[in-house]
């Protein structure tokens, strides 16, 4: 049966496939290339959900065939896709929190299939993060440290957050260039060299590497929607981005 569902992940385009004690995981590599700009890597393209879920609906029903029942989650709050990928042996722990996949480094998204089929699990990857700690000494916020990734200091989630920053998170913003998501941690890691481009044709197309103020400022909330609304950065709306670029842009 686990043979049949990688032959199935790999017809619709995903390499690696891994099973966990009660869902098939799936990894969605997006690494393009190196490029300039202000917006985080993972979402330059159109979302990443809207591509793992309808890649995941297809191969679901592979398993609905074996009489499963199931549920497809990518990146929902209750499900710590990490650690299902962990499990499934698709990858082990970097000291900046993410998941490193052999090939893929950490530039992958994870979607997984939660099923209720008997399928044993994979072993996990015992290979180790290399720990030469240059995440934690480039971090912009200082966000890592002995393996953690303190979550009010990580740049990303600044840039996400709603509401008035403080002054040191503006300044964070204001000297990095970044309107949405954080890549240091990632740039930096020595596990991201030598490997090559997502084979995910949706990574590659309708890619938005910068945003400036004027591109959204007109725009009314409907309309940022309609224009931005397939991208992972909107799911804020509009005012977040804005206060984002506003704080670079002024200077
Ligand atoms: C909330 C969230 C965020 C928040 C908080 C992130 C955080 N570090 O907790 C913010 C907005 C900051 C964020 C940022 C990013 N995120 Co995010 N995020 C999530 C989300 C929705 C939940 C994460 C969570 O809270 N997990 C619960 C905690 C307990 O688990 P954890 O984060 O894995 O941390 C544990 C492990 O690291 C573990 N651990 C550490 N070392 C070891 C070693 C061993 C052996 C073991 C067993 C365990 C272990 O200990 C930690 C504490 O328990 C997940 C999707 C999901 N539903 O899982 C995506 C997810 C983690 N994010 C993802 C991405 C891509 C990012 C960004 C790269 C985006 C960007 N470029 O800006 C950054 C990376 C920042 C970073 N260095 O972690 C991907 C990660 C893919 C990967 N390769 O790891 C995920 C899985 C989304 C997806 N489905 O693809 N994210």
């Amino acid at each position: 049966m686990k043979e049949r569902i990688i032959q199935k992940a790999k017809e619709l385009g995903i390499e690696k496939t891994g099973f966990s004690k009660n869902s098939v995981v799936a990894l969605f590599p997006y690494f393009v290339g190196n490029e300039d700009g202000n917006i985080s890597m993972y979402a330059r393209s159109i979302d990443y959900h809207i591509v793992a879920e309808e890649k995941l609906k297809q191969l679901a029903e592979g398993l609905r065939e074996f009489g499963a029942e199931t549920e497809i989650h990518v990146d929902k709050g209750k499900y710590n896709d990490r650690q299902a990928a962990y499990e499934a042996g698709l990858g082990f722990y970097g000291i900046n929190g993410m998941l490193i996949s052999p090939g893929y480094g950490s530039y992958f998204f994870i979607g997984q299939i939660i099923h209720n089929l008997d399928i044993e699990p994979d072993t996990p990857d015992d290979r180790e993060c290399l720990s030469c700690g240059r995440c934690e000494r480039e971090c912009p916020g200082k966000a890592i440290s002995g393996g953690k990734v303190n979550t009010d200091k990580c740049l990303s989630q600044i840039t996400q957050k709603r509401g008035e920053l403080t002054e040191s998170e503006q300044l964070l913003i204001k000297t990095k260039g970044t309107c949405w998501g954080c890549d240091i941690c990632q740039k930096v890691c020595p596990h991201n060299r030598g490997f090559g481009t997502t084979a995910i044709p949706e990574f590659l197309q309708d890619r938005i590497t910068t945003l400036k103020a004027e591109d959204i400022e007109g725009l009314s909330n409907k309309e940022f929607k309609e224009k931005y609304g397939r991208y992972a950065f909107s799911w804020r709306g509009k005012s977040v981005i804005l206060r984002n670029l506003r704080l670079y842009e002024e200077e």
